[in-house]
């Protein structure tokens, strides 16, 4: 097959990694992206982002000169379109097609007869063929007939993006059915997955309900907390227990949901279709009440203990992440800051913001709580060393994650938080 020239336009955490793959399978890629100085790290070999491979991937690409990124569109045979859609401030928070529009109107001047336009994008149902096609269409050119329009969701997990870029199943959902054979047979470059043939709108919906059902299985484990709290039974066993049933999977509970994709592409689904969806709906807000619940919990044992200060071990939205974007950590931090009722620090090894407090001993120097609010590997084993300087050695771990600790601590944690009635000052 002859080289393509492929175009990905937003250069974020699925652009980067899927352009590098098509670029280390062969393939002539450039990157597009709005933001200068992301252009210039990434013509540097310097990924930017934390996620395990792809700082060698994309090194690998920029040495063989098949990578280059630009905030100029060219001519290419293929444009594959990356940008964010994050939701609108609206009633059910529907998608926001504001980046999406702005990109695919960036390649009409470049677009040819027999190229191929993919929005691997999250969208709501019926968009592709409602807004996109007739973009693509106003250059003179049709749909199915002279260029193809696919969307071709991504379902890659941060943490695993390399490895789920290759080995996923993907769904290929064309306009027309020669669109999706043009979409599986770009595919096939680098995915060992199955590429599954749809239409687009079932495409569509199916990336959407992916995520929901995540979301709708994290609310009833976290309703699951709060039932277990009010019997008095530990929810984690019981999620343990039941999951050993071999048609059961309950999720984990924690703080809440956070990330660019679970808390915000239910609602595109809620938003197409309000009155069919009370079930999503509800689990949407399951999960927004959880870092209230929280700081409900904090209060209460602050209260108990006379406490002053509240270490916090994480601000990302999930393990291993640096990315903070719509973290319950970061928001039951915030309201915790703003309440001004306590001193507030935030540990995170993996994020560099400015108030984060990269040094575990001054953290943890003097500290009434350390409360955890993400999965961070760093956070399964605390040693004694570290939790020394604590005044009250206490650990509220939210997600379940911290393994050992030295014998004079305690742990409550999402299944055992009935015994916040016991706690008592621990120096
Ligand atoms: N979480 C829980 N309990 C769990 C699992 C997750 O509270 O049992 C929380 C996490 O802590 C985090 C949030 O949910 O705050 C989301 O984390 P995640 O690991 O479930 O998912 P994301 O947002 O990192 O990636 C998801 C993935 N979708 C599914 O697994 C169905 C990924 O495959 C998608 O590509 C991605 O969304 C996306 O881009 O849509």
């Amino acid at each position: 097959m002859r080289k393509l020239k492929i175009a990905v336009i937003g250069l974020g955490y699925i652009g980067l990694p899927t352009a590098v793959m098509f670029a280390n399978a062969g393939q002539q890629v450039i990157g597009v992206d709005v933001n200068p100085s992301v252009i210039k790290r990434l013509n540097n070999a310097e990924s930017g982002i934390e996620e395990p491979f792809l700082q060698e991937e994309l090194e690998k690409a920029v040495r063989q000169g098949n990578f280059t990124a630009t905030t100029q569109i060219e001519l290419a045979d293929v444009f594959i379109i990356t940008v964010p859609t994050p939701s609108k401030e609206d009633l059910w928070k529907s998608c926001d097609l504001t980046y999406v529009m702005q990109a695919v109107e960036s390649i009409l001047p470049c677009l040819r007869a027999n190229n191929t336009v993919v929005i691997e994008s999250t969208v709501a149902p019926k968009t592709t063929e409602s807004e996109i096609l007739p973009l693509i269409e106003s250059v003179g050119l049709q749909v199915g007939e002279n260029v193809h329009l696919l969307h071709c969701p991504e379902r890659v997990l941060p943490g695993r993006i390399i490895h789920e870029l290759v080995h996923n199943d993907r769904i290929i959902g064309g306009v027309t059915p020669n669109c999706t054979e043009a979409g599986i047979k770009l595919y096939q470059i680098f995915v060992k997955g199955r590429l599954i043939p749809t239409d687009v709108a079932t495409a569509e919906l199916a990336k959407l309900m992916e995520n929901t059902f995540r979301d709708v299985n994290i609310a009833l484990a976290n309703e699951l907390v709060k039932v277990g709290e009010t019997l008095e039974i530990d929810a984690l066993r019981v999620i343990e227990l039941a999951n050993h049933h071999p048609r059961v999977n309950i999720h984990q509970p924690g703080p809440g949901v956070g990330g660019h994709c679970l808390a915000i592409d239910p609602n595109f689904i809620v938003a197409t279709a309000p009155f069919a969806t009370q079930l999503i709906k509800e689990a949407r807000s399951v999960n927004e009440s959880m870092p209230v619940y929280i700081l409900t919990k904090v209060e209460q044992i602050m209260t108990h203990i006379g406490g002053r200060k509240i270490t916090i071990f994480g601000l990302a939205y999930k393990g291993n992440s640096d990315d903070t974007r719509e973290s319950p950590a970061m928001t039951i931090y915030q309201a915790l800051q703003k309440q001004q009722t306590y001193d507030v620090v935030a540990f995170d090894p993996h994020v560099s913001l400015d108030f984060v407090e990269k040094d575990i001993n001054k953290a943890l120097t003097n500290t009434d709580l350390l409360l955890v609010l993400t999965d961070h590997s760093e956070f399964k084993q605390i040693s004694a060393k570290h939790t020394a300087q604590m005044r009250n050695k206490l650990i509220f771990d939210t997600k379940g994650i911290v393994q050992q600790v030295d014998a004079k601590v305690s742990t409550i944690n999402l299944g055992n938080m009935h015994a916040l009635k016991k706690v008592s000052i621990m120096t």
